[in-house]
């Protein structure tokens, strides 16, 4: 599926973001940037130690943060860390630092001169984000993004299940239906 904004649009796919041919894909890591598992195990796996060599100086990650390292031996020529909120049940500041993390995962793909960028469903794996909630502030702030970074022509939203590719179809037809 995708919606088109002004110059760009916004696709979301089912599949593997590791094997995404785009500027930069972004890793849902962890505040150490050191690796773990789902999709950053997967991105750590196919990209190779190189990625890891250049995490180690980046001196970890806040959360809402997002840094950026080379794509090692991915298609990809860039990664960008990112790290979303822990579920806590969502008084604990969640969802801001979910927009946050999204947001600035543009800024830095936008800085970076990247024209496609896609991302995983950041926070709904292991940190356990319930993924109805998650996936509208991940549309919601990536459409706002697109409008302001318009040397970003393509983002791509890529969810491994098909499950959870309903789920955010869903979320974006609701929102693009017009008045
Ligand atoms: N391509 C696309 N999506 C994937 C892939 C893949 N190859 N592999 C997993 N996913 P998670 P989080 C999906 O747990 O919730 C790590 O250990 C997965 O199905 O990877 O932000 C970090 O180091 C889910 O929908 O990230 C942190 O400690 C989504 O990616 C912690 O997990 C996110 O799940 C971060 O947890």
């Amino acid at each position: 599926m995708e919606v088109k904004i002004g110059n760009s649009q916004l696709v979301l796919k089912q599949g593997d973001l590791t094997e995404e041919e785009v500027d930069a894909i972004v890793n849902a890591a962890n505040p150490s940037l050191l690796g773990g598992g789902g999709v950053d195990g997967a991105i750590h796996r196919a990209g190779g130690p190189e990625i890891l060599a250049q995490c180690k100086k980046l001196g970890g990650c806040h959360p809402g943060d997002a840094k950026i390292t080379s794509g090692g031996k991915l298609k990809a020529k860039y990664v960008i860390h990112t790290v979303g909120p822990i579920w806590g049940g969502g008084k604990e500041g969640e969802p801001k630092i979910l927009a946050q993390a999204y947001q600035r995962s543009m800024e830095v793909a936008s800085g970076n001169h990247c024209r496609t960028v896609s991302f995983p469903s950041i926070s709904t794996g292991a940190y356990g984000y319930p993924i109805d909630q998650a996936s509208r502030i991940a549309l919601r702030t990536i459409l706002n993004c697109l409008k302001d970074h318009q040397g970003i022509s393509e983002v791509r939203i890529v969810l491994f299940s098909f499950e959870d590719y309903q789920v955010y179809a869903r979320e974006l037809r609701q929102m693009t239906i017009p008045m």
